[in-house]
């Protein structure tokens, strides 16, 4: 078997999304689970012990106002004790009334410069956490034709965007996350990643692309997307998830492990887990009926996995293939890594380094998940919007 490149899996870094710890479901029903958080401490304690377990992911992403705290350097203190550090803020201009008709596109400048004044407020907020990245998500659009002017819309997102960049700190960036449909239905302000890559590349150099992996039509050639913005020199950051319908939210690498292991290699082709590299990966995930900590793990392996399995491409061959046009011979040399078990190499690697050498078998023996049980009494759990 051709060897790892050790460095990139050493490096391997996954942020863990807070709200993956608490319930959520579809809007049929949510259903609870024994010792879930109740604030965000206890999501983070949870995600501690994820990295704790895989040494995978040492930081967790926050979503305010769900995560809202009234001092952040005493959370960020509270992380650290436990092993990570806080990571991403995403905002969140989609759950208040005021937001109906659009956030940073409304036509109204007073609901305007209150998604403008949020922003603000979460970059304030990385100043005391010490995040490099605000992600933005909109949920911004129309449901009609008519309804609302197309490009006014993309000309006042232009100027909303301007003014929130104009904030981001020398060590900051803005990432804009783009998704084709839902909650609009007939236009989304930011649908494609053209569209966000044509305002990242307008706001400057540290405005980036975020690539969600369940947020485009079905059949997309995402990797595709992950090479172009690699080669622009603008995907900024991943919210890694699998899908089988829509934006299901479930665990990366489930639903279509070797679209994960496309994806990954072409993100190794671009350097983007090359040191340094502005690239950096976050599952945004939901854990509707499966153990959120035990799915968060499983996500994180699936990463590292399919990660080690495009290292195994033996790069020279393809592209000596490729050029002598032998197309079934660089199709196999793909697939050879892409069916390579790495499993009992990790396995390895993770036991060398002092982590269990089977993550998801130490957290069900732990006894973690019958403490939380018994702990967490009371007060009302999290759920995916609290
Ligand atoms: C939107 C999205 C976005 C939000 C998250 C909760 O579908 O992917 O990243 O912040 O879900
Ligand atoms: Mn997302
Ligand atoms: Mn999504």
């Amino acid at each position: 078997m051709t060897t790892f490149d050790e460095t990139i899996l050493d490096n391997l870094e996954i942020e863990l999304p807070s709200w993956a710890f608490g319930n959520s479901g579809t809007r049929f029903k949510v259903f609870g689970t024994p010792g879930t958080p109740r604030t965000i401490h206890e999501k983070i304690a949870d995600a501690a012990k994820v990295n704790e377990l895989t040494g995978l992911a040492p930081s967790v992403a926050l979503h305010i106002p769900w995560d809202t705290v009234d001092d952040y350097r005493v959370l960020g203190s509270y992380a650290a004790d436990l092993g990570v550090r806080l990571g991403t803020i995403n905002s969140n201009t989609f759950q208040d009334d005021d937001y109906k008709f659009g956030s940073l596109t409304h036509t109204d400048k007073t609901v305007r410069q209150k998604a403008i004044d949020h922003h603000l407020a979460c970059i304030d907020v990385m100043g005391q956490t010490g995040s490099r990245d605000l992600k933005i998500w909109l949920a911004d659009g129309t449901n009609y034709p008519g309804q609302g002017d197309i490009r006014g819309r993309q000309d006042r997102l232009a100027e909303s965007l301007a003014t929130i960049y104009q904030h981001i700190g020398d060590d900051q960036r803005l990432v804009l996350e783009y998704k084709f449909f839902e909650p609009a239905t007939y236009v989304t302000d930011v649908p494609d990643w053209g569209t966000s890559y044509a305002h990242a590349s307008a706001l400057g150099e540290r405005a980036m692309v975020c690539l969600d992996t369940g947020h485009h039509a079905p059949g997309t050639n995402i990797e595709f997307i992950v090479a172009q913005l690699l080669r622009l020199g603008k995907l900024g950051s991943f919210d890694f998830n699998s899908r089988f319908y829509a934006d299901d939210d479930l665990i990366v690498g489930a639903a279509d492990p070797f679209q994960l292991f496309r994806i990954l290699f072409e993100v190794v082709r671009g350097g983007g887990l090359d040191t340094g590299s502005p690239v950096a990966l976050m599952l945004d995930q939901c854990h509707n009926v499966e153990e959120k900590i035990p799915g968060q793990i499983r996500s994180v392996l699936n990463v590292q996995e399919m990660t080690a399995r495009a290292l195994l491409v033996d790069t020279d061959a393809l592209t000596a293939a490729q050029e002598a046009g032998d197309v079934l011979g660089a199709n196999a040399i793909m697939m050879d890594a892409f069916y390579t078990d790495v499993r009992p190499m990790l396995a390895q690697r993770r036991e060398s380094r002092g982590l269990p050498a089977d993550p998801m078998a130490a957290f069900a023996t732990s006894g973690y998940a019958e403490r939380i049980a018994d702990e967490r009494v009371g007060g009302t759990q999290s759920s995916w919007g609290a």
